[in-house]
Protein backbone atom coordinates (compact mmCIF):
# COMPACT_ATOMS: atom_id res chain seq x y z
CA UNK A 1 0.00 0.00 0.00
CA UNK A 2 1.66 3.16 -1.29
CA UNK A 3 1.04 6.86 0.81
CA UNK A 4 -1.77 7.86 -1.22
CA UNK A 5 -3.86 4.68 -1.08
CA UNK A 6 -3.57 5.20 3.04
CA UNK A 7 -4.13 8.84 2.86
CA UNK A 8 -7.34 8.10 0.96
CA UNK A 9 -8.53 5.57 3.43
CA UNK A 10 -7.20 8.11 6.42
CA UNK A 11 -9.21 11.14 4.22
CA UNK A 12 -12.31 8.26 4.16
CA UNK A 13 -12.13 7.45 7.95
CA UNK A 14 -12.48 11.46 8.63
CA UNK A 15 -15.84 11.79 6.76
CA UNK A 16 -16.86 8.94 8.31
CA UNK A 17 -16.05 10.34 12.05
CA UNK A 18 -17.85 13.37 11.21
CA UNK A 19 -20.68 11.47 9.54
CA UNK A 20 -21.06 9.55 13.25
CA UNK A 21 -20.83 13.11 15.01
CA UNK A 22 -17.99 12.27 16.93
CA UNK A 23 -15.53 14.59 18.07
CA UNK A 24 -14.58 16.65 15.50
CA UNK A 25 -10.95 16.78 16.60
CA UNK A 26 -10.48 13.45 16.24
CA UNK A 27 -11.65 13.75 12.55
CA UNK A 28 -9.34 16.61 11.68
CA UNK A 29 -6.78 14.55 13.14
CA UNK A 30 -7.10 11.87 10.43
CA UNK A 31 -7.47 14.85 7.58
CA UNK A 32 -3.97 16.42 8.56
CA UNK A 33 -2.44 13.32 8.59
CA UNK A 34 -3.50 12.39 5.21
CA UNK A 35 -2.58 15.55 4.07
CA UNK A 36 1.06 15.02 5.74
CA UNK A 37 1.70 11.31 4.10
CA UNK A 38 1.08 13.03 0.67
CA UNK A 39 3.31 15.93 1.39
CA UNK A 40 6.51 13.76 2.45
CA UNK A 41 8.74 12.42 -0.19
CA UNK A 42 9.83 9.45 1.52
CA UNK A 43 8.54 5.87 1.01
CA UNK A 44 6.08 5.18 3.56
CA UNK A 45 7.08 1.67 3.99
CA UNK A 46 10.36 3.01 4.62
CA UNK A 47 9.30 5.35 7.05
CA UNK A 48 7.14 2.74 8.86
CA UNK A 49 10.31 0.26 8.69
CA UNK A 50 13.25 3.22 10.11
CA UNK A 51 10.45 3.76 12.55
CA UNK A 52 10.94 7.60 11.29
CA UNK A 53 7.05 7.21 10.69
CA UNK A 54 7.33 8.76 14.63
CA UNK A 55 8.74 11.82 14.50
CA UNK A 56 6.88 13.11 11.78
CA UNK A 57 4.61 16.28 13.45
CA UNK A 58 0.91 15.83 13.76
CA UNK A 59 0.97 11.38 13.46
CA UNK A 60 1.09 10.47 17.56
CA UNK A 61 1.16 6.92 18.73
CA UNK A 62 -2.11 5.56 17.38
CA UNK A 63 -2.04 6.97 13.96
CA UNK A 64 1.37 5.69 13.50
CA UNK A 65 0.07 2.51 14.36
CA UNK A 66 -2.49 2.18 12.27
CA UNK A 67 -0.36 3.43 9.38
CA UNK A 68 1.84 0.44 10.19
CA UNK A 69 -0.86 -2.07 10.25
CA UNK A 70 -2.31 -0.72 6.81
CA UNK A 71 1.40 -0.70 5.00
CA UNK A 72 2.00 -4.11 6.44
CA UNK A 73 -1.43 -6.03 5.89
CA UNK A 74 -3.30 -3.81 3.35
CA UNK A 75 -5.87 -4.01 5.75
CA UNK A 76 -7.26 -1.90 8.55
CA UNK A 77 -9.33 -3.22 11.53
CA UNK A 78 -10.66 0.26 12.78
CA UNK A 79 -11.28 1.44 9.08
CA UNK A 80 -13.44 -1.69 8.06
CA UNK A 81 -15.52 -1.70 11.62
CA UNK A 82 -16.51 1.95 10.93
CA UNK A 83 -17.26 1.85 7.86
CA UNK A 84 -19.64 -1.29 8.66
CA UNK A 85 -20.95 0.84 11.10
CA UNK A 86 -23.06 3.10 8.43
CA UNK A 87 -24.62 2.66 5.41
CA UNK A 88 -22.15 2.63 2.29
CA UNK A 89 -23.75 4.93 0.09
CA UNK A 90 -24.00 7.60 2.53
CA UNK A 91 -20.43 8.09 1.51
CA UNK A 92 -20.94 8.27 -2.18
CA UNK A 93 -23.03 11.19 -1.38
CA UNK A 94 -19.92 13.10 -0.46
CA UNK A 95 -19.60 13.35 -4.35
CA UNK A 96 -22.07 15.62 -4.46
CA UNK A 97 -20.09 19.48 -4.46
CA UNK A 98 -20.99 21.38 -1.46
CA UNK A 99 -22.49 18.55 0.21
CA UNK A 100 -20.23 17.77 3.33
CA UNK A 101 -20.53 15.02 6.01
CA UNK A 102 -22.65 17.52 8.12
CA UNK A 103 -25.27 17.61 5.70
CA UNK A 104 -25.13 14.45 5.54
CA UNK A 105 -25.59 13.54 8.96
CA UNK A 106 -28.41 15.60 8.84
CA UNK A 107 -30.52 13.95 6.06
CA UNK A 108 -29.43 10.49 7.23
CA UNK A 109 -30.62 11.18 10.87
CA UNK A 110 -33.58 13.26 10.22
CA UNK A 111 -35.09 12.51 6.96
CA UNK A 112 -33.64 8.83 7.24
CA UNK A 113 -31.48 9.13 3.49
CA UNK A 114 -29.48 6.79 2.58
CA UNK A 115 -28.67 7.17 -1.08
CA UNK A 116 -28.06 9.72 -3.91
CA UNK A 117 -31.33 8.28 -5.36
CA UNK A 118 -33.27 9.21 -2.12
CA UNK A 119 -31.87 12.16 -2.04
CA UNK A 120 -32.79 13.39 -5.06
CA UNK A 121 -35.99 12.68 -4.54
CA UNK A 122 -36.05 14.18 -1.04
CA UNK A 123 -35.19 17.82 -2.88
CA UNK A 124 -38.23 16.94 -5.90
CA UNK A 125 -40.41 16.31 -2.97
CA UNK A 126 -39.48 19.46 -1.01
CA UNK A 127 -38.77 17.65 2.16
CA UNK A 128 -35.01 19.51 2.71
CA UNK A 129 -36.40 23.12 2.41
CA UNK A 130 -37.39 23.46 6.20
CA UNK A 131 -34.73 21.06 7.62
CA UNK A 132 -32.34 23.33 9.77
CA UNK A 133 -28.88 24.71 7.87
CA UNK A 134 -31.18 23.97 4.53
CA UNK A 135 -33.82 25.69 2.80
CA UNK A 136 -35.20 26.06 -0.77
CA UNK A 137 -32.22 27.13 -2.35
CA UNK A 138 -29.74 24.74 -0.97
CA UNK A 139 -32.05 22.10 -2.11
CA UNK A 140 -31.68 23.53 -5.64
CA UNK A 141 -28.03 23.62 -5.46
CA UNK A 142 -28.13 19.64 -3.73
CA UNK A 143 -29.61 18.69 -7.08
CA UNK A 144 -27.72 20.79 -9.90
CA UNK A 145 -24.86 18.66 -7.88
CA UNK A 146 -26.42 15.20 -7.98
CA UNK A 147 -27.18 16.27 -11.78
CA UNK A 148 -23.65 16.96 -11.96
CA UNK A 149 -21.96 13.56 -10.53
CA UNK A 150 -24.71 11.80 -12.45
CA UNK A 151 -22.83 12.93 -15.63
CA UNK A 152 -20.63 10.07 -16.85
CA UNK A 153 -22.90 7.37 -15.11
CA UNK A 154 -24.39 4.24 -17.21
CA UNK A 155 -28.02 5.69 -17.87
CA UNK A 156 -30.25 8.15 -17.81
CA UNK A 157 -33.49 8.74 -16.44
CA UNK A 158 -36.02 9.37 -19.20
CA UNK A 159 -36.14 12.77 -18.65
CA UNK A 160 -33.36 14.07 -18.67
CA UNK A 161 -32.34 12.03 -21.77
CA UNK A 162 -35.49 14.05 -23.10
CA UNK A 163 -34.25 17.33 -22.29
CA UNK A 164 -30.51 16.91 -23.49
CA UNK A 165 -32.24 15.43 -26.93
CA UNK A 166 -34.70 18.34 -27.73
CA UNK A 167 -32.37 21.48 -28.69
CA UNK A 168 -30.95 18.82 -30.84
CA UNK A 169 -33.41 17.48 -32.34
CA UNK A 170 -35.67 20.94 -32.52
CA UNK A 171 -32.37 22.65 -34.03
CA UNK A 172 -32.32 19.84 -36.64
CA UNK A 173 -36.08 19.11 -37.49
CA UNK A 174 -35.59 23.56 -38.26
CA UNK A 175 -33.01 23.67 -40.47
CA UNK A 176 -34.03 24.26 -44.01
CA UNK A 177 -31.94 21.55 -45.55
CA UNK A 178 -33.57 18.80 -43.62
CA UNK A 179 -36.23 16.47 -45.20
CA UNK A 180 -36.87 14.10 -41.96
CA UNK A 181 -35.51 13.84 -38.23
CA UNK A 182 -36.77 11.61 -35.52
CA UNK A 183 -35.34 10.53 -32.19
CA UNK A 184 -35.27 6.79 -31.82
CA UNK A 185 -33.61 4.33 -29.99
CA UNK A 186 -34.96 3.53 -26.05
CA UNK A 187 -36.35 7.62 -25.86
CA UNK A 188 -38.69 6.89 -28.63
CA UNK A 189 -39.57 3.97 -27.30
CA UNK A 190 -40.33 5.81 -23.70
CA UNK A 191 -38.13 3.46 -22.02
CA UNK A 192 -38.04 4.84 -18.54
CA UNK A 193 -33.81 4.93 -18.37
CA UNK A 194 -31.53 5.44 -21.85
CA UNK A 195 -28.43 4.86 -22.55
CA UNK A 196 -27.89 7.38 -25.21
CA UNK A 197 -29.92 9.65 -27.51
CA UNK A 198 -29.85 8.07 -31.84
CA UNK A 199 -30.93 10.70 -33.90
CA UNK A 200 -31.68 10.14 -37.68
CA UNK A 201 -32.19 12.96 -40.44
CA UNK A 202 -32.62 13.01 -44.31
CA UNK A 203 -31.45 15.31 -46.56
CA UNK A 204 -30.50 15.52 -49.86
CA UNK A 205 -26.56 14.30 -50.68
CA UNK A 206 -24.92 17.33 -51.35
CA UNK A 207 -26.17 18.73 -47.90
CA UNK A 208 -24.79 15.89 -45.28
CA UNK A 209 -21.63 17.96 -44.80
CA UNK A 210 -23.22 20.83 -43.94
CA UNK A 211 -26.08 18.96 -41.33
CA UNK A 212 -22.98 17.18 -40.14
CA UNK A 213 -21.37 20.31 -39.13
CA UNK A 214 -24.78 21.74 -37.96
CA UNK A 215 -24.80 19.37 -35.54
CA UNK A 216 -20.96 18.89 -34.05
CA UNK A 217 -21.07 22.57 -33.62
CA UNK A 218 -23.97 22.99 -31.83
CA UNK A 219 -23.31 24.39 -28.20
CA UNK A 220 -24.91 21.72 -26.77
CA UNK A 221 -21.49 19.40 -27.52
CA UNK A 222 -18.87 18.90 -26.00
CA UNK A 223 -16.50 16.43 -27.50
CA UNK A 224 -17.18 15.00 -30.82
CA UNK A 225 -16.06 11.21 -30.78
CA UNK A 226 -16.60 10.50 -34.28
CA UNK A 227 -17.44 12.66 -37.18
CA UNK A 228 -17.94 10.26 -40.42
CA UNK A 229 -19.24 11.01 -43.52
CA UNK A 230 -23.08 9.50 -42.81
CA UNK A 231 -22.82 9.27 -38.90
CA UNK A 232 -20.95 11.39 -35.93
CA UNK A 233 -21.17 10.74 -32.43
CA UNK A 234 -20.91 13.33 -29.72
CA UNK A 235 -20.90 13.99 -25.71
CA UNK A 236 -23.23 16.50 -24.64
CA UNK A 237 -22.55 18.92 -22.35
CA UNK A 238 -25.09 16.81 -20.27
CA UNK A 239 -22.52 14.17 -19.96
CA UNK A 240 -25.24 11.47 -22.50
CA UNK A 241 -23.76 10.29 -25.51
CA UNK A 242 -25.57 11.36 -29.22
CA UNK A 243 -25.66 9.80 -32.22
CA UNK A 244 -26.62 11.59 -35.71
CA UNK A 245 -27.28 9.62 -38.67
CA UNK A 246 -27.57 11.36 -42.13
CA UNK A 247 -29.50 9.28 -45.06
CA UNK A 248 -31.64 9.98 -48.18
CA UNK A 249 -34.99 10.54 -47.79
CA UNK A 250 -36.61 7.55 -49.51
CA UNK A 251 -34.18 5.59 -46.62
CA UNK A 252 -35.60 7.44 -43.53
CA UNK A 253 -38.81 5.14 -42.92
CA UNK A 254 -36.42 1.32 -42.62
CA UNK A 255 -33.82 3.29 -40.78
CA UNK A 256 -36.40 4.85 -38.18
CA UNK A 257 -37.70 1.52 -37.74
CA UNK A 258 -34.26 -0.12 -37.47
CA UNK A 259 -32.76 2.44 -34.80
CA UNK A 260 -36.18 2.51 -33.35
CA UNK A 261 -35.66 -1.16 -31.91
CA UNK A 262 -35.80 -2.79 -29.77
CA UNK A 263 -33.06 -4.99 -30.78
CA UNK A 264 -35.43 -7.63 -29.81
CA UNK A 265 -38.40 -6.80 -31.90
CA UNK A 266 -35.93 -6.00 -34.69
CA UNK A 267 -34.71 -9.44 -34.26
CA UNK A 268 -38.23 -10.93 -34.34
CA UNK A 269 -39.10 -9.09 -36.99
CA UNK A 270 -36.29 -10.12 -39.25
CA UNK A 271 -37.42 -13.70 -38.50
CA UNK A 272 -40.89 -12.77 -39.80
CA UNK A 273 -39.43 -11.33 -42.89
CA UNK A 274 -37.50 -14.24 -43.92
CA UNK A 275 -40.76 -16.03 -43.38
CA UNK A 276 -42.62 -14.50 -45.95
CA UNK A 277 -39.08 -14.59 -48.35
CA UNK A 278 -38.34 -10.61 -47.69
CA UNK A 279 -35.43 -9.64 -45.70
CA UNK A 280 -34.97 -6.82 -43.46
CA UNK A 281 -31.42 -5.03 -42.87
CA UNK A 282 -30.17 -1.67 -41.71
CA UNK A 283 -30.54 -0.60 -45.32
CA UNK A 284 -34.37 -1.32 -46.00
CA UNK A 285 -36.82 -4.19 -46.91
CA UNK A 286 -36.10 -6.12 -49.75
CA UNK A 287 -37.24 -8.91 -51.63
CA UNK A 288 -35.53 -11.52 -53.85
CA UNK A 289 -32.36 -10.66 -51.99
CA UNK A 290 -31.73 -7.26 -53.39
CA UNK A 291 -35.07 -5.68 -54.55
CA UNK A 292 -36.19 -2.72 -52.43
CA UNK A 293 -39.69 -2.67 -51.44
CA UNK A 294 -40.33 1.34 -51.13
CA UNK A 295 -41.46 2.53 -47.99
CA UNK A 296 -42.44 6.11 -47.09
CA UNK A 297 -43.63 5.31 -43.59
CA UNK A 298 -43.01 3.02 -41.11
CA UNK A 299 -46.48 2.03 -41.73
CA UNK A 300 -45.21 1.18 -45.42
CA UNK A 301 -42.81 -1.63 -43.95
CA UNK A 302 -44.79 -3.11 -41.47
CA UNK A 303 -47.76 -3.67 -44.16
CA UNK A 304 -45.82 -5.55 -46.23
CA UNK A 305 -45.25 -7.75 -43.65
CA UNK A 306 -48.82 -8.02 -43.39
CA UNK A 307 -48.76 -6.03 -40.06
CA UNK A 308 -50.52 -2.99 -38.83
CA UNK A 309 -48.88 -0.41 -37.60
CA UNK A 310 -46.99 -0.84 -34.26
CA UNK A 311 -46.42 2.01 -31.98
CA UNK A 312 -42.61 2.85 -30.80
CA UNK A 313 -43.63 1.84 -27.13
CA UNK A 314 -44.94 -1.46 -27.69
CA UNK A 315 -41.84 -2.65 -29.58
CA UNK A 316 -39.83 -4.72 -26.95
CA UNK A 317 -40.57 -8.41 -28.77
CA UNK A 318 -43.53 -8.47 -25.86
CA UNK A 319 -46.36 -10.09 -27.83
CA UNK A 320 -46.76 -7.27 -30.38
CA UNK A 321 -45.76 -8.74 -33.75
CA UNK A 322 -48.18 -11.36 -32.98
CA UNK A 323 -50.87 -8.57 -32.06
CA UNK A 324 -50.41 -6.69 -34.81
CA UNK A 325 -50.58 -9.85 -37.51
CA UNK A 326 -54.27 -10.39 -35.73
CA UNK A 327 -55.44 -7.07 -35.58
CA UNK A 328 -55.24 -5.99 -32.00
CA UNK A 329 -53.27 -3.73 -31.55
CA UNK A 330 -54.37 -1.74 -28.59
CA UNK A 331 -55.56 2.07 -28.94
CA UNK A 332 -53.20 3.36 -26.29
CA UNK A 333 -53.96 5.79 -23.88
CA UNK A 334 -53.51 9.30 -24.74
CA UNK A 335 -52.75 12.24 -21.93
CA UNK A 336 -56.26 13.45 -23.45
CA UNK A 337 -57.89 10.72 -22.56
CA UNK A 338 -56.82 12.16 -18.01
CA UNK A 339 -59.51 14.07 -17.04
CA UNK A 340 -58.72 14.30 -13.11
CA UNK A 341 -55.53 14.31 -11.46
CA UNK A 342 -55.17 12.25 -8.10
CA UNK A 343 -52.18 12.13 -5.42
CA UNK A 344 -50.82 15.38 -5.68
CA UNK A 345 -49.25 17.07 -2.25
CA UNK A 346 -50.02 20.59 -0.47
CA UNK A 347 -48.39 23.31 2.03
CA UNK A 348 -50.70 20.87 4.66
CA UNK A 349 -47.91 18.21 4.26
CA UNK A 350 -44.62 18.47 2.29
CA UNK A 351 -45.91 20.32 -0.93
CA UNK A 352 -44.58 23.70 -1.88
CA UNK A 353 -47.53 24.55 -3.09
CA UNK A 354 -51.02 25.77 -1.13
CA UNK A 355 -54.28 23.64 -1.92
CA UNK A 356 -55.58 26.39 -3.70
CA UNK A 357 -53.08 27.31 -5.56
CA UNK A 358 -52.19 23.32 -6.87
CA UNK A 359 -56.10 23.03 -7.70
CA UNK A 360 -56.14 26.06 -9.64
CA UNK A 361 -53.04 25.07 -11.83
CA UNK A 362 -55.04 21.24 -12.18
CA UNK A 363 -57.97 23.36 -13.56
CA UNK A 364 -56.32 25.34 -15.82
CA UNK A 365 -54.33 22.33 -17.38
CA UNK A 366 -57.83 21.28 -18.39
CA UNK A 367 -58.58 18.81 -16.02
CA UNK A 368 -61.90 18.27 -13.62
CA UNK A 369 -60.51 17.10 -10.32
CA UNK A 370 -57.40 17.51 -7.95
CA UNK A 371 -56.94 14.42 -5.77
CA UNK A 372 -55.34 16.13 -2.32
CA UNK A 373 -53.28 13.64 -1.18
CA UNK A 374 -51.43 14.86 2.07
CA UNK A 375 -49.17 12.57 4.14
CA UNK A 376 -50.52 10.97 6.96
CA UNK A 377 -49.27 11.39 10.93
CA UNK A 378 -46.91 8.75 10.95
CA UNK A 379 -44.38 9.81 7.99
CA UNK A 380 -43.39 13.33 10.63
CA UNK A 381 -40.68 14.28 8.32
CA UNK A 382 -43.25 14.79 5.66
CA UNK A 383 -45.17 16.92 8.26
CA UNK A 384 -47.90 14.39 7.89
CA UNK A 385 -51.07 15.36 9.40
CA UNK A 386 -52.82 14.30 12.65
CA UNK A 387 -56.41 13.47 12.53
CA UNK A 388 -57.20 17.08 13.97
CA UNK A 389 -55.45 18.10 10.56
CA UNK A 390 -57.03 16.48 8.76
CA UNK A 391 -60.56 17.77 9.92
CA UNK A 392 -59.12 21.19 9.67
CA UNK A 393 -57.82 20.09 5.96
CA UNK A 394 -61.28 19.44 4.66
CA UNK A 395 -62.80 22.09 5.99
CA UNK A 396 -60.64 24.19 3.86
CA UNK A 397 -61.24 21.85 1.04
CA UNK A 398 -65.10 22.50 1.25
CA UNK A 399 -64.35 26.23 1.30
CA UNK A 400 -62.43 25.90 -2.11
CA UNK A 401 -64.91 23.53 -3.32
CA UNK A 402 -67.41 26.41 -3.25
CA UNK A 403 -65.67 28.40 -5.17
CA UNK A 404 -65.02 26.28 -8.49
CA UNK A 405 -67.39 25.69 -11.17
CA UNK A 406 -67.19 22.67 -13.01
CA UNK A 407 -64.66 21.39 -11.01
CA UNK A 408 -63.86 19.82 -7.47
CA UNK A 409 -61.24 18.93 -4.95
CA UNK A 410 -61.74 15.82 -3.79
CA UNK A 411 -60.84 14.75 -0.66
CA UNK A 412 -57.46 11.92 -0.58
CA UNK A 413 -54.89 10.73 1.67
CA UNK A 414 -51.93 8.83 0.86
CA UNK A 415 -51.95 7.26 4.10
CA UNK A 416 -48.82 4.82 5.58
CA UNK A 417 -48.76 1.19 5.33
CA UNK A 418 -47.32 0.21 8.71
CA UNK A 419 -44.67 -2.56 8.75
CA UNK A 420 -47.33 -5.03 9.82
CA UNK A 421 -49.48 -4.03 6.89
CA UNK A 422 -52.39 -1.78 8.95
CA UNK A 423 -53.21 1.48 8.20
CA UNK A 424 -51.91 4.89 9.50
CA UNK A 425 -55.46 5.98 10.30
CA UNK A 426 -58.14 4.30 12.99
CA UNK A 427 -61.30 3.56 10.43
CA UNK A 428 -63.21 6.79 11.32
CA UNK A 429 -60.76 9.05 9.89
CA UNK A 430 -60.30 7.15 6.69
CA UNK A 431 -63.69 7.29 6.02
CA UNK A 432 -63.75 11.25 6.01
CA UNK A 433 -62.11 10.60 2.85
CA UNK A 434 -63.54 10.68 -0.63
CA UNK A 435 -60.65 7.83 -1.47
CA UNK A 436 -57.96 6.51 0.24
CA UNK A 437 -54.05 6.05 -1.33
CA UNK A 438 -52.35 3.22 0.86
CA UNK A 439 -48.31 3.88 0.08
CA UNK A 440 -45.20 1.85 2.00
CA UNK A 441 -42.30 4.68 2.92
CA UNK A 442 -40.68 2.71 5.39
CA UNK A 443 -38.90 -0.58 6.34
CA UNK A 444 -38.38 -1.10 2.24
CA UNK A 445 -35.96 -3.85 2.95
CA UNK A 446 -38.01 -6.77 3.99
CA UNK A 447 -37.94 -10.18 2.91
CA UNK A 448 -39.72 -10.47 -0.67
CA UNK A 449 -42.45 -12.88 1.58
CA UNK A 450 -42.90 -10.32 4.35
CA UNK A 451 -43.07 -7.24 1.97
CA UNK A 452 -45.88 -8.99 -0.65
CA UNK A 453 -47.92 -10.09 2.79
CA UNK A 454 -47.68 -6.29 4.26
CA UNK A 455 -48.55 -4.79 0.99
CA UNK A 456 -51.65 -7.84 0.78
CA UNK A 457 -52.88 -6.94 3.66
CA UNK A 458 -53.38 -3.22 3.60
CA UNK A 459 -54.91 -4.15 0.30
CA UNK A 460 -57.71 -5.81 2.18
CA UNK A 461 -58.33 -2.63 3.77
CA UNK A 462 -62.00 -1.67 2.22
CA UNK A 463 -60.96 2.20 2.76
CA UNK A 464 -57.96 1.72 0.44
CA UNK A 465 -59.44 2.60 -2.91
CA UNK A 466 -55.64 3.08 -4.60
CA UNK A 467 -52.27 1.28 -3.76
CA UNK A 468 -49.44 3.57 -4.02
CA UNK A 469 -46.14 3.57 -5.41
CA UNK A 470 -46.28 -0.48 -5.00
CA UNK A 471 -42.58 -0.84 -4.70
CA UNK A 472 -41.45 2.45 -3.25
CA UNK A 473 -37.93 1.93 -6.16
CA UNK A 474 -36.39 4.91 -6.99
CA UNK A 475 -34.95 4.45 -10.27
CA UNK A 476 -31.91 3.64 -10.45
CA UNK A 477 -30.92 4.96 -6.63
CA UNK A 478 -32.81 2.03 -4.61
CA UNK A 479 -34.80 -0.99 -6.08
CA UNK A 480 -37.48 -1.35 -3.43
CA UNK A 481 -39.75 -3.73 -2.10
CA UNK A 482 -39.36 -6.82 -4.24
CA UNK A 483 -43.23 -7.73 -4.48
CA UNK A 484 -44.86 -10.74 -5.90
CA UNK A 485 -46.87 -8.79 -8.41
CA UNK A 486 -48.87 -11.37 -9.87
CA UNK A 487 -50.23 -12.06 -6.29
CA UNK A 488 -50.27 -7.92 -5.63
CA UNK A 489 -52.11 -7.28 -9.06
CA UNK A 490 -54.83 -10.98 -8.25
CA UNK A 491 -55.49 -9.21 -5.07
CA UNK A 492 -56.21 -5.90 -6.64
CA UNK A 493 -58.82 -7.69 -9.10
CA UNK A 494 -60.35 -9.16 -5.97
CA UNK A 495 -60.40 -6.46 -3.90
CA UNK A 496 -61.25 -3.66 -5.92
CA UNK A 497 -58.16 -1.73 -5.46
CA UNK A 498 -56.59 0.10 -8.24
CA UNK A 499 -52.79 0.02 -8.68
CA UNK A 500 -51.14 4.08 -8.75
CA UNK A 501 -48.47 4.03 -11.77
CA UNK A 502 -46.79 6.65 -10.17
CA UNK A 503 -45.96 9.51 -12.99
CA UNK A 504 -42.73 11.15 -10.90
CA UNK A 505 -39.83 10.18 -13.67
CA UNK A 506 -38.18 9.19 -10.76
CA UNK A 507 -40.34 6.28 -10.07
CA UNK A 508 -42.18 5.47 -12.92
CA UNK A 509 -43.62 2.14 -10.51
CA UNK A 510 -45.97 0.40 -11.09
CA UNK A 511 -43.47 -1.02 -13.66
CA UNK A 512 -44.62 -1.19 -17.11
CA UNK A 513 -44.07 -4.92 -17.45
CA UNK A 514 -46.56 -5.81 -15.17
CA UNK A 515 -49.09 -3.55 -16.70
CA UNK A 516 -50.13 -6.19 -19.38
CA UNK A 517 -51.02 -8.31 -16.18
CA UNK A 518 -53.11 -5.67 -14.39
CA UNK A 519 -55.01 -5.08 -17.77
CA UNK A 520 -56.12 -9.09 -18.45
CA UNK A 521 -56.81 -9.01 -14.78
CA UNK A 522 -59.27 -6.07 -14.96
CA UNK A 523 -57.32 -4.15 -12.79
CA UNK A 524 -57.80 -0.40 -12.90
CA UNK A 525 -54.39 1.85 -13.17
CA UNK A 526 -53.95 4.95 -11.84
CA UNK A 527 -51.90 7.08 -13.33
CA UNK A 528 -50.57 10.03 -10.57
CA UNK A 529 -48.18 12.85 -10.60
CA UNK A 530 -47.39 12.51 -6.82
CA UNK A 531 -46.79 16.55 -7.70
CA UNK A 532 -45.16 18.32 -4.69
CA UNK A 533 -45.30 21.79 -6.79
CA UNK A 534 -47.54 23.04 -9.25
CA UNK A 535 -44.68 22.42 -12.21
CA UNK A 536 -44.64 18.45 -10.33
CA UNK A 537 -48.30 18.26 -12.33
CA UNK A 538 -46.17 18.04 -15.80
CA UNK A 539 -44.75 14.70 -14.93
CA UNK A 540 -48.23 13.46 -16.08
CA UNK A 541 -46.83 12.62 -19.60
CA UNK A 542 -44.03 10.79 -18.53
CA UNK A 543 -46.92 8.49 -16.46
CA UNK A 544 -48.77 8.05 -19.93
CA UNK A 545 -45.56 7.15 -21.62
CA UNK A 546 -45.38 4.49 -19.16
CA UNK A 547 -48.93 3.46 -19.59
CA UNK A 548 -48.76 3.37 -23.30
CA UNK A 549 -45.30 1.09 -23.00
CA UNK A 550 -48.01 -1.57 -20.44
CA UNK A 551 -50.75 -1.87 -23.50
CA UNK A 552 -52.71 0.23 -21.64
CA UNK A 553 -55.93 2.05 -23.50
CA UNK A 554 -58.46 4.64 -21.82
CA UNK A 555 -60.68 1.95 -20.01
CA UNK A 556 -57.89 0.70 -18.29
CA UNK A 557 -57.08 3.50 -16.27
CA UNK A 558 -59.12 4.71 -13.19
CA UNK A 559 -58.12 8.65 -13.73
CA UNK A 560 -59.70 8.48 -17.10
CA UNK A 561 -63.04 8.52 -15.41
CA UNK A 562 -65.06 11.42 -15.72
CA UNK A 563 -65.81 13.21 -12.15
CA UNK A 564 -69.01 11.84 -11.76
CA UNK A 565 -68.13 8.09 -12.52
CA UNK A 566 -64.90 8.78 -10.86
CA UNK A 567 -67.18 10.09 -7.16
CA UNK A 568 -69.17 7.14 -8.27
CA UNK A 569 -66.85 4.55 -8.25
CA UNK A 570 -65.53 5.64 -5.00
CA UNK A 571 -69.42 5.87 -3.43
CA UNK A 572 -69.78 2.24 -4.62
CA UNK A 573 -67.13 0.87 -2.74
CA UNK A 574 -67.54 2.47 0.82
CA UNK A 575 -71.39 1.22 -0.10
CA UNK A 576 -70.85 -2.20 -0.23
CA UNK A 577 -69.12 -2.46 3.40
P1 LIG B 1 -30.42 2.14 -24.93
O1 LIG B 1 -29.62 1.07 -24.26
O2 LIG B 1 -31.26 2.86 -23.95
O3 LIG B 1 -29.63 3.07 -25.77
O4 LIG B 1 -31.44 1.35 -25.88
P2 LIG B 1 -31.57 1.45 -27.47
O5 LIG B 1 -32.68 0.57 -27.84
O6 LIG B 1 -31.64 2.87 -27.89
O7 LIG B 1 -30.24 0.75 -27.97
P3 LIG B 1 -29.01 1.27 -28.84
O8 LIG B 1 -28.80 2.73 -28.69
O9 LIG B 1 -27.88 0.38 -28.49
O10 LIG B 1 -29.42 0.94 -30.34
C1 LIG B 1 -30.40 1.68 -31.02
C2 LIG B 1 -31.21 0.76 -31.87
O11 LIG B 1 -30.39 0.12 -32.86
C3 LIG B 1 -31.83 -0.38 -31.12
O12 LIG B 1 -33.00 -0.02 -30.46
C4 LIG B 1 -32.07 -1.35 -32.25
C5 LIG B 1 -30.88 -1.16 -33.13
N1 LIG B 1 -29.90 -2.20 -32.78
C6 LIG B 1 -28.84 -2.05 -31.96
N2 LIG B 1 -28.18 -3.22 -31.84
C7 LIG B 1 -28.84 -4.12 -32.57
C8 LIG B 1 -28.67 -5.52 -32.84
O13 LIG B 1 -27.75 -6.15 -32.36
N3 LIG B 1 -29.58 -6.12 -33.67
C9 LIG B 1 -30.60 -5.43 -34.23
N4 LIG B 1 -31.44 -6.07 -35.04
N5 LIG B 1 -30.80 -4.13 -34.00
C10 LIG B 1 -29.94 -3.47 -33.17
CA1 LIG C 1 -30.00 4.43 -27.55
ZN1 LIG D 1 -45.54 8.49 -1.39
Amino acid sequence: MDKTQVAAIFEEIAVLLEIKGENPFKSRAYERAARTILSRSTDIKELVETGKIHEIKGIGTALAEKIGELVATGRLTYYDKLKASIPGSLLEMTAIPGFGPKKIKMVYEVLGIRTIGELEVACKENRLADLAGFGAKTQERILRGIEFIKKGKERFLYHHAEEAAKPLFEALSNHPKVIRAEVCGSLRRKKETVKDIDIIASTREEDVPQIMEFFTTRPEVDTITARGSTKSSVVLKRGINADLRIMPDDKFATILHHFTGSAEHNTAMRGLAKKLKLKISEYGLFRNDDELIPCKEEADMFAALGLAYIPPELREDNDEIEAAAENRIPNLVEGSDIQGILHCHSTFSDGANTIEEMAVATKELGYEYFGLCDHSQIVVYARGLTPEQVKEQHARVDELNQKFDGFKILKGTECDILNDGTLDYADDVLNSFDFVVASVHTNLNMSPEDATNRILKAMQNPYVNILGHPTGRILMGRQGLLLDMHRIIDAAAEFNVAIELNASPYRLDIDWRYCKYAKERDVLISINPDAHSVSGLQDMRYGVGIARKGWLEKENILNAMSLEKIESYFKMKRNKM
